[in-house]
């Protein structure tokens, strides 16, 4: 960076001088070049200083006219710099018609006008409108938009943008024309635009109220029978919203529309989501049950943004999580009503765990509402959406579900058509139930996960149950002090002998309440009295993961093995097993670290079995259950990470239970095949238990591999194809590469499916894939300026090989740094995603410390760094 970039602070915000209240766009597509112009009813603010000029935001376009009310405005009275256009002397009202030039096929950083493939597509949010029209590009800007798109008849027949379609002809030249008209006030970084050869897939929708939506997927075609899936789940999204919060779609028009190069997995833009393809297109023998979900998953995100986000909207970017928590809870929300509700819960907090925890422990820590930014596209984090849902999900638990619909009722009432924040969230939560979330405020406020200790005292002749907390948040960059959050803490107490929930009456009470109940924990050391409570109880505490921390509760693991057996809330008897698993492992690695030999308990074997083998649990359950936790979650656990230790410790745990439970797994892997081509519920908690099972024999020997060999053969969804090819690319046996090259030859012509082939080696645990990952690159399927392909070859190199990234000698590290400066002068977005594992450099041992610092100081070093890259590598440093 030749000079510092500005930070960004919440606590400057102020209004804008001036707002733009409706905005006439006309963008004329030619071959390379596209011509925009803007016409901008501004008015001004009447609390703007007499002299304030009119500042609008603008990047990468050449000017070719700027006219006020019908007159060209002379060239001393505006300036254009880089980032904006300066207009002197604006009234109060002014129509100001602006001309540009932009050349969306040099579009490399994908944000604002682009091309994919041959399509023309945008991506806005957050600041990517100002690439396509000088504008106040800032959310709390709510405008009308019309938009026509001028183009080449023969190669964009389909022209796009928000909102309903009013007009479209033909125009001399083989060019053609359509008008949109958004009746919806929205911020810029909703617009949206696309033209290209594309295939719609139709359907409709009728809604609560009776009016029909016209529903239509685009794709290139040839891909029309691949949207099934989406279209489905469209449309139970679309009901969902209506039957639990009440909200109907608006539009008389729902357009998805798949591309090939998109930065993100998808984007909400009004009446128009843009789509990675990777999260549109599905057929059984091309997506994993894996990918099914997640397309369910994040089509109802996007549709659900519809309120939450676009009627109601945020009124600068440190509000983010105003609307990224909240949708994000409602999707998870609507996933687990279409699927297994605790499976849900489990994959959303080990994903919580893998993603967020390390990010709130590092130097990029923040909180839910961040207080600066350099680059606001660095804070669409794991913290903004993850713990953002978990701060929503806990006003759930808090107020109730009933609680919780007037609180978002009332926030609709009060917002809709608004720019708010995460105070206005807050006070309707508050309002709608008559509460006080002072204290709860600090979720927003506080970065760090709060470390929890609990501990209980049993007085038997008494029949008292004394259960005393304790929590603390730890320090964070800029945050050395903390206060104490508020806890809600869901749990029961579950009797040693009885094995039953007991009745819960706390020591002042009249009568006990249930048996599952919240307590608020507010103190920073708090203690909770039960009385007539009649045997020794083991404590199942935050049922649910009912609050985002770590929670230490001196169980033995006796009670461990009792939880994980007894426990009634199936997400603690899961989480049960995995702080056993996490405990033999990390004493495993403190045996290896000390010359000593690694033992595996048999009464672990024991417990494994007994959930192995117990038919009355649904098979996805119990392959949750019989997932160890993660080399990244065991690393999170030590103060300084032991990645060969953590590597070693798990890999032989794997192989112990292989060896020890050989014939069970064998017989339950054959038990749980699904015939044909099935993708309901248990079929799919079969496939995904039956693949676990695989993972584990493949492992240990020539059996194993033999059984990967033939169901990669045999297999029929891309599930099991893939699950195979796992096993057999962590093998350097021939029978890995024969595999990875059959399954090359058949779908080469596939991208999506390619990334899945990229993937696997990338994340091979071969010793040998750093190699194959550099000779990867110059595969013809592989291209940097794709950021699908980068995320599943670098990507999952940095993020998902922990050997491979952190070998010894530091090659990972300069690997993956030399791509992320090739990649930064391309797209900044997606280098400083792949450069952000290098931000927990401080948390290895010393050796890897100085190879990871001096490749961020080199990164640091690289001319024209983006801001982007510069905000992670500086914080990286400082923190
Ligand atoms: N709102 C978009 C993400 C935009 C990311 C910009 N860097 C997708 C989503 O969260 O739904
Ligand atoms: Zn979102």
């Amino acid at each position: 960076m030749p000079t510092e970039p500005t930070v960004i602070r919440r606590a400057d915000y102020t209004p804008p001088d001036y707002r733009v209240d409706r905005i006439d766009l006309h963008v004329d597509i030619r071959d390379g070049e596209t011509i925009v112009t803007a016409t901008l009813a501004v008015v001004g603010n009447p609390d703007r200083a007499a002299n304030a000029p009119l500042v609008l935001d603008g990047q990468d376009q050449t000017l070719i006219y700027l006219k006020m009310d019908g007159e060209d405005v002379p060239p001393c009275r505006y300036v254009v710099q880089p980032e904006r256009m300066v207009v002197e002397e604006v009234p109060d009202r002014a129509l100001l018609e602006i001309r540009t030039r932009i050349h969306p096929e040099k579009n490399t950083a994908l944000e604002g006008l682009y091309k994919s493939g041959s399509m023309y597509c945008t991506q806005c949010e957050a600041e990517g409108f100002r690439r396509i029209a000088y504008f106040i590009d800032r959310p709390d800007n709510m405008a009308l938009f019309t938009t026509t798109i001028e183009a080449d008849k023969a190669s964009c027949p389909v022209l796009l943008s928000n909102g309903n379609p009013v007009g479209e002809g033909d125009l001399p030249d083989g060019r053609h024309w359509a008008k949109w008209e958004d009746p919806f006030r929205k911020p810029a970084y909703l617009f949206a635009l696309v033209a290209g050869q594309l295939a719609p897939v139709k359907d409709s929708f009728v809604t609560a109220s009776g009016r029909t939506v016209d529903l239509r997927i685009y794709v290139e075609p040839g891909n029309e029978d691949k949207c099934g899936h989406a279209m489905e789940s469209l449309k139970k999204s679309m009901r969902w919203d209506e039957e639990v919060f009440g909200l109907e779609y608006d539009l008389d028009i729902f357009m998805i529309v798949a591309v090939g190069d998109f930065n993100m997995g998808a984007m909400e833009n009004k009446g128009l989501n843009v789509f990675n393809a990777k999260y549109v297109l599905a057929k059984p023998d091309t997506a994993t049950d894996t990918d099914y979900q997640l397309i369910e998953g994040i089509i109802a995100h996007e549709y659900f943004h519809n309120w939450t986000g676009n009627r109601v909207t945020c009124r600068d970017w440190f509000q983010l999580s105003l609307k990224e928590g909240l949708t994000v809870f409602r999707d998870q929300e609507f996933s687990a009503d279409m699927n297994a509700r605790s499976v849900k819960r489990i994959q959303d907090v080990r994903g919580l765990r893998a993603a967020q925890f390390p990010e709130d422990a590092g130097p990029m820590a923040h909180p839910v509402r961040p207080d600066s930014y350099i680059e606001i596209n660095n804070f669409y984090t794991a913290t903004v959406y993850e713990k953002g849902a978990e701060v929503v999900r806990m006003y759930h638990t808090l107020l109730g579900a009933e609680g919780f619909r007037k609180g978002m009722d009332l926030y609709f009432q009060r917002h809709d058509g608004q720019a708010v924040t995460c105070e206005d969230f807050c006070v309707a939560m508050e309002d709608a139930n008559g509460v006080d979330l002072t204290q709860f405020r600090r979720w927003y406020e506080q970065a760090g996960t709060p470390h929890v200790t609990a501990r209980g005292h049993y007085d038997a002749a008494a029949k008292t149950y004394t259960l005393t907390i304790e929590q603390t948040v730890p320090p964070t960059p800029g945050q050395p002090e903390k206060q104490p959050a508020l806890l809600p803490m869901a749990m029961g107490l579950v009797g040693s002998v009885s094995k039953a929930d007991l009745p819960l009456q706390l020591d002042g009470e009249n009568a006990a309440q249930g048996t599952d109940r919240v307590l608020r924990v507010t103190e920073t050391r708090q203690s909770f009295t039960f009385v007539g409570v009649e045997e020794a109880p083991i404590p199942s505490l935050f049922r649910g993961f009912s609050a985002p921390v770590k929670l230490e509760a001196g169980y033995s693991a006796d009670d461990l093995t009792f939880l994980m057996a007894n426990d009634s809330d199936e997400f603690n008897r899961w989480e049960a097993g995995q702080a056993l698993a996490r405990r033999l492992m990390l004493d495993m690695v403190a045996a290896r670290s000390a010359g000593r030999e690694m033992a595996v308990a048999d009464s672990f074997v024991d417990a494994f079995r007994r959930v192995l083998t117990d038919e009355g649990v649904d098979p996805a359950f119990r392959a949750q259950a019989l997932a160890l936790p993660s080399e990244g979650d065991l690393g999170e656990s030590m103060a300084t990470i032991d990645v060969d230790g953590i590597h070693a410790a798990r890999e032989h745990l794997r192989r112990v239970l292989a060896e020890r439970l050989k014939p069970e797994m064998t017989t339950i892997y054959h038990a749980m095949a699904v015939r044909g081509v099935q993708l309901d519920g248990p079929a799919i908690g079969k496939r995904a238990l039956r693949n676990l099972l695989l993972g584990y024999l493949a492992g240990l020997d020539a059996d194993g591999l033999a059984l990967a060999e033939a169901q990669f053969q045999s297999a029929q969804v891309m599930t099991d194809s893939v699950a195979a090819l796992v096993c057999l690319g962590d093998s350097t046996d021939a029978a890995g590469d024969r595999a990875l090259a059959a399954f090359h030859e058949r779908w080469r012509g596939n991208a999506l499916v390619m990334d899945k082939w990229f993937s696997i080696q990338a994340m091979s645990k071969r010793p040998d894939t750093l190699s194959r990952v550099k000779a990867l690159m110059g595969d013809p399927a592989f291209s940097l300026k794709n950021p699908n392909k980068v995320r599943s070859l670098l990507g999952a190199f940095a993020a998902g090989n922990p050997t491979g990234f952190h070998a010894a000698d530091g090659a990972g590290y300069r690997f993956i740094a030399d791509q992320v400066i090739a990649l930064d002068s391309m797209n900044p977005q997606v280098a400083s995603r792949l450069f952000s594992p290098f931000a927990r450099w401080r948390r290895f041992d010393a050796a890897r410390q100085a190879l990871l610092k001096a490749e961020i100081e080199r990164v640091l070093a690289a001319p024209g760094l983006s801001k982007d890259v510069y905000e992670i590598a500086s914080k990286s440093l400082a923190g």
